[in-house]
Order: C-alpha cells, then sequence, then structure tokens
C-alpha cells in the first residue's frame, strides 16, 4: 500500500517527504524513472511513497500531476529548468531601505507570476526604515523616488494584493497601506506560497517572522544587507501552521529574457485590456501613433492615466531586453 506524500526538500537522490496521513517527515529514494530530466521530482511535488521493509526506507513510486511549475527557461542551453511545483500564491518581496526598491525588478516578478499561473502579493518590506519621498505622479512615470502609496497604486489594476511589514518587527503597525502581518498570514492560510525577491530584501528574514519565530535563522541564513550575497540556496518548504513556504534564493537582476516577445503583453492585464484595442496588432504603443489605444493616456493628466503609462515604460523596457534574445532559443 502506497501513502500520500508532498517533497519538502531534495538532496540529489534522496527526497525529504512529509507523509498526509500523520504528517511525518520520513527521507525516501525515488524510482529512477522519476528522476529524468525536466520531469525530476522538486519540493512541493505530491508523490506516493511505500514502505521497503527489506531495505528499511521509503521509496517514491509516483508523482502526482503538476499543478503547476516553478520553472525557468536557460536559454544557452536551451531547456526548462523547474525548481517547485504546486504553488498558490508569489509573494514578491520589495524593500524600502536596501536594496533600495526597483520598479522594473516588481514588474519582472509579476510577469513570473502570471507566467506560473499564480496569484501574486507584493510585501513591501523593511518599513521600519522608510523615508517617503512625495513627488508628483508625472514626475513618477520616470522611475521616480519610491512612494509606497503610488506603488500601492500601480497595483490595483493588476489586483495583487499588497502588504506592508517589516520582517524585524511583527508588532509594525502599517502607516500607509491598510494590511500589514496579520492579514498577510490570514491571507497564507492553508497556501502554499513562494517568496521571490532581490538579494538582501528580507525573504528569509520574513519566513522567520511569519513563522513566529519557529523557524530558526541561521537554517535560512541571513544575508548581509544589500550586498546580493545570495545566502538562501534552492529550495525547502518550509511549513508554518497552516501553509508552506518557499524560500528561494535572490538574484541580483531579475532577467525575463526567455519570455517571448509576443507573449509579453498577456504578462501585463491591465495593458492587455488596452493593447487588444490598438488598431494594428504590431502596434509598438509610443507616443502620438493614430490607432493606439494608449494615445488618450498620453494626453489624459489623471493619476490613474500615469500609473498605466508607468506600467508601459516598463513594458517597453522589458520588451526591448526580451527582443535582443533571437526566438528560435526559446522552444523547449
Ligand atoms: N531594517 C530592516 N532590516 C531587515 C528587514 N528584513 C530583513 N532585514 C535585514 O536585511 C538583511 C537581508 O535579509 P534576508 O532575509 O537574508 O534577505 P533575503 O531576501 O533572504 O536575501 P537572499 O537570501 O540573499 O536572497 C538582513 O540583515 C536582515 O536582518 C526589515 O524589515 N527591516
Ligand atoms: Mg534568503
Ligand atoms: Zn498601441
Amino acid at each position: 500500500m502506497t501513502i500520500r506524500a508532498r517533497v519538502i526538500r531534495s538532496d540529489k537522490r534522496v527526497f525529504v517527504c512529509r507523509l498526509e496521513t500523520d504528517k511525518t517527515v520520513v527521507s525516501a529514494t525515488a524510482l529512477g524513472n522519476l528522476l529524468k530530466g525536466d520531469t525530476s521530482l522538486v519540493v512541493g511535488d505530491y508523490v506516493e511513497v511505500e514502505f521497503d521493509p527489506a531495505m528499511n526506507e521509503y521509496k517514491i513510486v509516483s508523482c502526482h500531476p503538476r499543478r503547476n511549475e516553478i520553472f525557468r527557461l536557460q536559454v544557452r542551453e536551451q531547456r526548462k529548468r523547474v525548481t517547485a511545483a504546486n504553488c498558490d500564491l508569489l509573494l514578491a518581496v520589495t524593500s524600502a531601505s536596501l536594496p533600495p526598491y526597483k520598479r522594473g525588478v516588481l514588474d519582472r516578478l509579476l510577469i513570473r507570476a502570471a507566467q506560473w499561473n499564480l496569484d501574486a502579493v507584493v510585501v513591501f518590506n523593511k518599513m521600519d526604515s522608510y523615508i517617503p519621498h512625495p513627488v508628483t505622479d508625472e514626475e513618477q512615470v520616470e522611475e521616480g523616488k519610491f512612494d509606497i502609496n503610488y506603488e500601492a497604486d500601480r497595483l490595483i489594476n493588476i489586483n495583487a494584493k499588497f502588504f506592508e511589514v517589516s520582517a524585524l518587527d511583527f508588532n509594525y503597525k502599517p502607516r500607509f497601506l491598510f494590511s500589514g502581518v496579520k492579514e498577510l498570514k490570514q491571507l497564507l492560510r492553508g497556501k502554499t506560497a513562494i517568496l521571490v525577491g532581490q538579494s538582501g530584501v528580507g525573504k528569509s528574514r520574513l519566513i522567520s517572522l511569519l513563522s513566529d519565530g519557529a523557524v530558526d535563522l541561521p537554517s535560512l541564513k541571513i544575508s548581509k544587507v544589500g550586498k546580493g550575497s545570495h545566502t538562501t540556496t534552492w529550495s525547502e518548504i518550509v511549513s508554518i501552521g497552516d501553509f508552506e513556504l518557499i524560500d528561494s534564493p535572490g538574484m541580483r537582476s531579475i532577467s525575463v529574457e526567455d519570455v517571448i516577445p509576443e507573449d509579453l503583453i498577456q504578462y501585463f492585464p491591465d495593458l492587455f485590456a488596452y493593447a487588444s484595442r490598438c488598431k494594428f496588432s504590431n502596434c509598438t504603443h509610443e507616443e502620438k501613433i493614430p490607432g493606439c489605444a494608449f494615445l488618450p493616456l498620453f494626453q489624459a493628466k489623471t493619476r490613474e492615466a500615469q500609473l498605466l503609462l508607468s506600467r508601459l515604460l516598463s513594458y517597453k523596457r522589458i520588451m526591448a531586453e526580451v527582443s535582443s534574445t533571437p526566438d528560435w532559443k526559446k522552444k523547449w
């Protein structure tokens, strides 16, 4: 008889699994056919395990189909690399101080959420050291100074929820947005979330905070502020009461070079609604193009228009980047 279990850590051929029957954590080896190429087991996989009394060990005999995959296409190697499976939420963690908030990075993380089929949640962390820099909406279209209210408004059209926290202080009270760490914990109930973001934004520290300190810091390793020291390595599921978190290694730059240019607009649902109404399907949405659905936005001085234009600017920058890698390298 087999038992359903979840892979919570992988170490070459040995997988640490949690049995769904009584939540015990066991080590299991996988049969060879489960270790091939991009179908190889990853954390988050649901598997069937069997105890082998002769060998006195657990064996993973099969893997359930994945609901979704956290993947990246390695363009040079032309292969898909899957790092985790069966997640519900992507927690895009950003920092209000060091490393400084980068809108371009956040927009890239949101592309991943769309591509991986996950709901996006934005966490504004290090709010204990936030210094407000109010600037006009027009100034903000170009990458302005970090203004949390502006950045939060920018997310409204994408249906991404956002939270204002300090990973150093569970009792930090949100001063600008309504939701803080308590609301975040409520949202996480019953879900598996993957934390992504630049190195040093506080992903590991946030996991520790969400666990009420139960997850010890040495096991997550804390990176030196802003140094991009890539302290966390793939990949482990941390089980915290009624939710599960997956830490991920921070990256200095979050590349999306594997995205096919024609697909990019779909990952900007707020812009997609406009772009689908442009007269020409190959419209570049530059200012003053006749028939471009964005045209009225360039004239409008409203905050809504400025917010969309700042997203459009981000889209164009990323488009330039993804267009510089030939499409034929993106097949898998
Ligand atoms: N002031 C302040 N410092 C924080 C906060 N959260 C984290 N830090 C500090 O920022 C540094 C980086 O935190 P980590 O949790 O290691 O960051 P990370 O995102 O996991 O980094 P990588 O593993 O390299 O990707 C540590 O020195 C933390 O103590 C916060 O809310 N406020
Ligand atoms: Mg970390
Ligand atoms: Zn257009």
